[in-house]
C-alpha cells in the first residue's frame, strides 16, 4: 500500500495531511480532537500577543460551494498556545506541530518572535501574513515592501523553522515579486494559500455573514484553482529548500492528489474540516491512497510536482 510520509524542513511527518489555520484549532480541546485524528498534525489558530474576542457574529457561513468567514482572528493569545503547544510536544516528542501568529501593528512582530524564541517552542512557526478580516488593516503579503520589513526582523531574532502563510495571487508579476522577496531569507516554508479575500455570499436576499458589510474570506470549492495554481508557480519560483504547504479548496482526496501534483509537501484542510470536522483526515488518507495504489504510485515524491502540460500546437488565422 502506498505511503504518506513527508518532510518540511528536517521534520518528519507520517502523513502528508493537515489542518488549514483557523480551523479545529481554537483551543486544548480542538487541537486534541485533531491531534488524534489521522491528520500527521496541527496548526494552532493564529495567536495575537494578547486575546481577541475577533468580529461580531454572524461571521461564518458554510455554502454548498465552500465557505465565507470574517472571524476577524478571535484566539486566545500567544501565551495560551505556546503553552498547549509545549504540551502536546511533553506527550508526543516526536511529532512535530505547527504555531501560528500573527502581528496587528508593527510593533507586534518583534515582541511576539522574542516570546517565541525565549520560550520552549521546539517545532514550526508559521507566520500568517494573510488574515483579510481584520478590519481597517490590509492583507499584509499584498504589500511586498512589508513582507520584506516585516521578514528582515523576525528573522534577526528568531532561528528557528520558520515559515509565511500567503494570500492568493492572480497576478505573474505579483508571483515574481513575493517570490523574489521571500527567496532572500532563510524560510522552512510556505503555507498558500489563505481564504480569498473579500468575497461576497448572499442568501436570499441577505448577506450571509455580518462584518464589513458581508465581506469575507472565501474558501472551499469555489478556491480550488487559485489553489493549485499559487502551489504550481510559487513551487518553480521558491527555492528548492522552501518546503510547501498547498492549503485550498480540498473536498476529497483527488484534490489532494492535485495540490501535491502541483508540488506541495504537505496538504492543509480548512473549510471541509469545519463541515465534517476531524474525521475528514482518515477520509482523505483513504481516498488519496486508493488513488496512489490505482496508478502504482508508492510514495508521494513519485509524483509530487509532475504536472504535465499538453504540447501547445499552433493555430492559424483563418
Ligand atoms: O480569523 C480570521 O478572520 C481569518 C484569518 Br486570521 C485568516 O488567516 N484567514 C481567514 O480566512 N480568516
Amino acid at each position: 500500500m502506498a505511503e504518506l510520509t513527508t518532510t518540511i524542513g528536517g521534520f518528519h511527518f507520517n502523513n502528508t495531511i493537515m489542518n488549514g489555520a483557523g480551523v479545529w484549532c481554537y483551543d486544548r480541546k480542538e487541537l486534541s480532537a485533531v491531534d488524534t485524528s489521522a491528520a500527521a498534525t496541527f496548526v494552532t489558530k493564529t495567536a495575537t500577543l494578547a486575546p481577541r474576542a475577533g468580529n461580531p457574529k454572524p461571521r461564518m457561513a458554510a455554502t454548498d460551494l465552500g465557505s465565507i468567514n470574517s472571524m476577524g482572528l478571535p484566539n486566545k493569545g500567544l501565551d495560551y498556545y505556546l503553552q498547549v503547544v509545549e504540551e502536546f510536544h511533553q506527550a508526543n516528542p516526536e511529532k512535530p506541530y505547527f504555531l501560528s501568529t500573527t502581528g496587528t501593528s508593527p510593533d507586534d512582530f518583534g515582541k511576539i518572535f522574542t516570546k517565541i524564541a525565549a520560550s520552549n517552542f521546539s517545532g514550526l512557526v508559521e507566520l500568517n501574513l494573510s488574515c483579510p478580516n481584520v478590519v481597517g488593516k490590509p492583507q499584509i503579503a499584498y504589500d511586498f515592501a512589508a513582507v520584506e520589513r516585516i521578514l528582515t526582523q523576525v528573522t534577526g531574532i528568531y532561528h528557528g523553522p520558520l515559515g509565511v502563510k500567503l494570500p492568493p495571487y492572480f497576478d505573474l508579476v505579483h508571483f515574481q515579486q513575493i517570490a523574489d522577496v521571500l527567496n532572500q531569507f532563510p524560510l522552512t516554508f510556505v503555507n498558500t494559500i489563505n481564504s480569498v479575500g473579500n468575497g461576497l455570499v448572499i442568501q436570499d436576499e441577505t448577506a450571509a455573514i455580518a462584518p464589513k458589510g458581508g465581506l469575507g474570506g472565501i474558501g472551499g470549492g469555489y478556491i480550488k484553482p487559485m489553489a493549485l495554481a499559487n502551489v504550481r508557480v510559487l513551487r518553480q519560483l521558491l527555492k528548492p529548500e522552501i518546503n510547501i504547504i498547498g492549503t485550498g479548496g480540498v473536498e476529497i482526496g483527488r484534490d489532494v492528489f492535485e495540490l501535491i501534483l502541483c508540488g506541495a509537501d504537505m496538504v492543509g484542510v480548512a473549510t471541509q474540516l469545519g463541515k465534517e470536522g476531524p474525521k475528514v483526515f482518515a477520509r482523505l488518507t483513504e481516498e488519496l491512497t486508493a488513488i496512489m495504489d490505482a496508478k502504482g504510485y508508492k510514495r508521494l515524491s513519485d509524483f509530487r510536482g509532475k504536472l504535465q502540460v499538453p504540447e501547445a500546437r499552433e493555430v492559424a488565422v483563418h
